[in-house]
């Protein structure tokens, strides 16, 4: 889970009256487009979302009230993990001991299907942890975000970039109240860029949903392995979808509010304080 979250499933029919105001909402804002392209590409993203807001499959509390909640946004089937190279996705998430409900992961049985989440009731902390990689490329990984009310507007967050920053290097980036996030990677420092949302890939056009990104929801936090090579007509697949291109874990907390803020600098300052007054002892 996402860390010490509460989980808690919302169902559809509890929050269909909500989305529909919001729906409203959002197509009001947000379609003025500067042109023709950018408008079709506002109208795909929002339909994306909005599919994703009908489709909710659960939410967490984090410390500060953020709700994070993962979004499907259509996708319904798990897709085979092919192996290749070592580390495999499997090998690693064993390594590390992952677990989901209690029980060791299964790559191919504990996908989840969310390919971005929303962030309401207070900013999110995202921490990765990069976990190992098996890829000629170097990827930059980070997180995308948008605000709700313009979810097209995407911002980007650079997190690591594997074969360059050492396997367990930990990085957090902030996201906003009241906006979604998703996984992006530019592939071979910039050559191409994946998202986990499927819609937004190149390779994706038409009815495919294969996955660039694969998510779990584990009981350590979200795992997550990537695939960077784009779809294959011929093979049918996303390069030799392995998906331990650059594998990484994932956790999501609230931001803590202003007064907690205050209150931890003050609990800083008070142990300075007591440190330091052995130290000048020790000096003299
Ligand atoms: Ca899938
Ligand atoms: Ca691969
Ligand atoms: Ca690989």
């Amino acid at each position: 889970m996402f860390g010490n979250c509460i989980f808690q499933i919302v169902w559809f029919t509890q929050v269909q009256g909500t989305l529909a105001s919001e729906s409203t909402r959002l197509l009001a804002t947000t379609l003025e487009p500067a042109n023709e392209s950018e408008h079709l590409m506002q109208k795909k993203i929002l339909k994306t979302v909005l599919t994703g807001l009908a489709v909710l499959v659960g939410s967490f509390s984090t410390a500060n009230a953020a709700v994070i909640t993962g979004l499907t946004l259509g996708d319904s089937g798990s897709d085979t993990v092919y192996n290749s190279a070592d580390p495999s996705l499997q090998s690693v998430a064993d390594a590390y001991g992952f677990t989901v409900a209690g029980n060791d992961l299964s790559v191919a049985n504990d996908q989840t299907q969310w390919q971005a989440f929303t962030v309401t009731g207070g900013a999110a902390n995202v921490t990765f942890e990069y976990l190992g990689s098996s890829a000629s490329y170097n990827n930059q990984l980070g997180v995308a975000w948008a605000p709700l009310s313009d979810p097209s507007n995407f911002s980007y967050l650079h997190a690591f970039t594997n074969n360059i920053d050492p396997v367990g290097t930990i990085a957090t980036v902030t996201v906003e109240e009241d906006s979604i996030f998703a996984f992006y990677v530019n592939v071979n420092s910039g050559n191409e860029q994946f998202y986990s949302i499927n819609d937004m890939n190149e390779d994706n056009k038409g009815s495919r949903v294969t996955d660039h990104f694969l998510i779990f929801d584990t009981d350590q936090g979200l795992l997550v392995g990537l695939e960077d090579i784009r779809y294959n007509k011929s093979s049918g697949k996303l390069g030799d979808q392995d998906y331990n291109d650059v594998i990484f874990k994932v956790n999501v907390a609230g931001v803590p509010e202003p007064a907690s803020a205050a209150l931890l600098v003050i609990g800083a300052g008070m142990l300075l304080g007591r440190n330091r007054k052995p130290r000048r002892g020790q000096v003299h």
